[in-house]
């Protein structure tokens, strides 16, 4: 078996390490405890938070303790690492709703339980009752200015501006590593790239609270992961409907899945290394599958599968597939459950009716049609059709068997337009 650093590297895992050599030895003789920070500046991680939370994953089933933080003190603060201008703050209750949401997320992805069973830790536990004078005395008097103002996340910002507030922003970070380093014997801190900056301060707070001595301690050490990238140089994981959530209330796990499905051909294999727990040899069939077989995806399909039931569930896999299947696949509509017809047609435009309602009606009242006389001519023509269906009967009466599971109708006019029919009571 590959030695976990092996691994990540075939993976392209590895951006910078503190210490590659000290890194690789502590990880084959122990075991040890990791962690990972997120910041509850949304109600939900999205896709660009899910490559950390896999790496934690992997580091644990190689038997590591992953530490998942949530940033409840940082979350007030506002990393200024990765951007180009100030955030703006957010109300303390906000941020405390947020943080429980995102320990909610975080618990989904990690094994809490047995030996090496995940812990969350939440930084507002020991920063939020820091008071000001032991913040300056015991930790700031560790940071001096001119390194923090060559840090990256200051010395990008001094032309925009950066407040004092983000400024001091790499000290909590920095304390956090120390905290969990004194309490829990964590001695790796992973991240994006951007984090880089942060993680490197908080060794070096480690090295000083100690005193400088390194041989008489257990060493710590950085770990970044590249941010994801795509062939075409637009942005991962974002798309004209805005980010793609973890939350399957913001991105359907069907919108999900798609999402993925639709991953260029030139970045599918480097996705399927990050994102997977696939083997070397399944991935090297998958790269053969896309030289090959191109019109096929069979290695966009494995990734939607794996990301979708990772994230979300088999079942929520299955669904996504079967809305896929009945909307570009040739399936049946009719087959769909409410639910999966909720998701599927989640951003269609919807009304609800009474039933027994004539077809034509049922065109005009919803602005399917622009009048009955209309209406007449797109039935005429064929332009109309009752879940997938061509109907050309001017007398239709939509029925029960027009119902896809008792609730819904698909009426689409055209090619593409969709309208989504749902029937009171
Ligand atoms: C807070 C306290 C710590 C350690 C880390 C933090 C959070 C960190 C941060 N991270 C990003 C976030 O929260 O801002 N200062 O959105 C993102 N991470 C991870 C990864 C990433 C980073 O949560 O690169 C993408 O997901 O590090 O941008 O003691």
């Amino acid at each position: 078996m590959m030695a976990l650093l092996e691994e990540l590297q075939y993976r392209g895992l590895v951006n910078q390490m503190t210490d590659e050599a000290g890194l690789t030895e502590l990880l084959t003789k122990d075991k040890i405890s990791l962690y990972c920070g997120f910041d509850p500046t949304g109600d939900s991680l999205h896709i660009g938070h899910l490559l950390t939370i896999i790496t934690l994953r992997r580091f644990q089933l190689e038997g590591h303790k992953p530490l998942p933080l949530v940033g409840g003190a940082t979350g007030l603060i506002g990393d200024p690492s990765g951007k180009k201008a100030e955030r703006t703050l957010n109300e303390q209750h906000t941020v405390e709703e947020f943080s429980d949401k995102i320990k909610g997320q975080l618990s989904r992805f990690l094994d809490f339980d047995g030996e090496n069973g995940a812990k969350l830790k939440n930084n507002y536990d020991w920063i939020g009752s820091m008071s000001v004078i032991d913040f300056l005395r015991d930790v700031g008097k560790n940071f001096g200015l001119n390194y923090m103002l060559a840090k990256d996340s200051v010395e990008s910002r001094i032309q925009a501006g950066i407040s004092f507030t983000e400024f001091s922003y790499m000290i909590l970070q920095s304390y956090d590593f120390y905290q969990l380093y004194k309490e829990e014997g964590c001695k790796l801190q992973i991240g994006g790239s951007d984090q880089w900056g942060n993680i490197t301060a908080g060794l070096e707070l480690i090295r000083k609270m100690y005193g400088q001595e390194e041989d008489e301690r257990p060493k710590a050490f950085g770990f970044t992961i590249p941010l994801v990238t795509k062939s075409d140089g637009t942005k991962f994981g974002k798309t004209e409907g805005g980010a793609i959530w973890l939350d399957s209330e913001k991105t359907s796990p069907y919108e999900f899945y798609q999402f993925l499905l639709n991953t260029d051909d030139n970045d599918v294999i480097k996705f399927i290394k990050y994102f997977t727990f696939l083997t070397k040899e399944e991935i090297l069939t998958l790269e053969t599958e896309v030289e090959e077989r191109p019109h096929e995806r069979a290695a966009q399909k494995r990734l939607a599968e794996e990301l979708t039931t990772f994230v979300h569930s088999e079942e929520a896999l299955k669904q996504a597939q079967n809305i896929s299947a009945a909307l570009f696949g040739g399936g049946n509509l009719k087959e769909l459950t409410a639910g999966e017809v909720m998701q599927g047609f989640k951003d269609v435009p919807s009304f609800t009716v009474e039933e027994e309602k004539g077809l034509i009606d049922l065109l005009v009242e919803s602005g399917i049609s622009s009048s009955k006389r209309q209406a007449r001519e797109d039935i005429k023509n064929g332009a109309v059709y009752i879940n997938g269906e061509r109907c050309q009967d001017m007398d239709k009466v939509m029925g029960d068997v027009d119902k896809i599971d008792g609730q819904f109708t698909i009426i689409r006019r055209g090619k593409k337009k969709n309208f989504l029919v749902h029937y009171k009571g």
